[in-house]
């Protein structure tokens, strides 16, 4: 076995699995965390788990991280019993506890977990059909509609500011003065397109501040690829990565399915022409989500719909862009100019977003 085999063996006899370690593959996608799928023989038949190991750099209180991801997945999988679902275990992230009962694992260096996996799923970097689009905005509205009434404290901020708009702004102007790499120089184009766009940064945390726009449970990871399509129905089956779990604002997760599953291209692609964003996968994604959200969001959360997609997607891009002025630190890249390559496709995507914003916004309005 290769060493990161040998090490998951001696990390996966901490959880409360059954079998022997057969294999285990990497797992590519998250640009964050390390994920593996382990395959173990039981007697005969194969049993899959995920172990993953959560990047400490960037959730700094991996506790807070595990505390909110028990509560809300006990919950879902509570109120999923209650309307009398069938499948549930491939509809909620189930955490196989260590041996001592814990729901991690941690040495010196490192915080581990571990997940049941769930079955006759798959899931895709980018969007093939209508159809897929209207599964995700379903899902994330779902999910977020099932957690309206968790019980409890409120949860923790796993990372403080994550969808604080302004403040990303602040730090990419840091970086952009730092210019540690020298890199600015290169990319002054793209510097350029951020710095034009400082007017949209406050407009939802403005509307937070006035209250008009409510706290919520929202997942702030809504990324197409963090959702489980059955392999036979294609129906959404299961949301996952549930680090970012925390009090947030509705609109941070139906902008980032925007982001994700209305251009027919992948996250980095580097031909931008075909870059842009498709009306009738915008249609069918509002359709989905609103079938499911649609019964507790307000009218002022309704009316920024379309702009909460060029929203994120340039909060998103300005975070590329810095990490590529900051040398690299943040997202894991597989190849030099990655998040340059990353940042471009989304500001390109929101250029697109702001020609049809309004008729994004005008199509919302009416369902
Ligand atoms: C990161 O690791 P992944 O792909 O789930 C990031 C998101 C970004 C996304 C961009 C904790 O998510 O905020 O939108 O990359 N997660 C964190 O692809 O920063
Ligand atoms: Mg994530």
């Amino acid at each position: 076995m290769a060493y990161q085999e040998r090490q998951l063996t001696d990390i996966s006899k901490q959880f409360q699995i059954y079998g022997e370690i057969l294999h285990a593959e990497t797992c590519k996608i998250g640009h964050i965390n390390e994920t593996y799928s382990a395959t173990y023989d039981q007697g005969g038949t194969k049993v899959r788990y995920i172990h993953q190991k959560i990047n400490q750099n960037v959730f700094k209180n991996p506790d807070a991280v595990m505390n909110n991801l028990m509560r809300v997945t006990t919950h879902l999988r509570k109120k999923l019993e209650d309307q009398k679902v069938r499948d549930i275990t491939r509809r909620c992230l189930i955490v196989v506890p260590t041996r001592d009962g814990k729901s991690h694992f941690r040495d010196e260096q490192s915080f581990w977990r571990t997940f049941v996996c769930v079955e006759g799923v798959q899931t895709f970097e980018s969007v093939q059909t209508a159809a897929q689009a209207f599964q995700a905005g379903r899902a994330f509205g779902n999910f977020q509609s099932l957690l309206v009434d968790l019980p409890g404290d409120r949860l923790h901020e796993t990372i403080p500011d994550f969808h604080n708009t302004r403040k990303r702004f602040e730090v990419f102007q840091r970086a952009v003065q730092n210019d540690h790499f020298n890199r600015a120089k290169e990319v002054k184009a793209e510097i350029d397109f951020a710095l034009n766009h400082e007017g949209i940064v406050d407009v939802i945390l403005q509307a937070t501040a006035k209250k008009k726009v409510p706290e919520r449970i929202t997942h702030n990871d809504t990324k197409f690829n963090n959702v489980m399509l059955d392999n036979v129905s294609g129906e959404a089956m299961c949301v996952v990565d549930l680090d970012t779990v925390m009090p947030g604002c509705a609109l941070y997760d139906f902008g980032d399915m925007v982001r994700t599953t209305t251009s027919p291209t992948l996250e980095d692609e580097k031909d931008l022409l075909k870059v842009k964003m498709q009306m009738p996968m915008f249609r069918k994604l509002a359709e989905g989500y609103l079938a499911t959200a649609g019964t507790f969001l307000n009218k002022h959360e309704r009316s920024l719909i379309a702009f909460s997609g060029k929203l994120i997607t340039f909060e998103i891009g300005m975070r590329f862009l810095t990490d590529h002025l900051s040398g690299d630190t943040y997202f894991r890249i597989h190849r030099p100019g990655h998040n340059l390559d990353r940042a471009r496709t989304q500001f390109k995507l929101v250029a697109s977003i702001e020609k049809q914003e309004e008729a994004m916004q005008k199509f919302v309005d009416r369902v």
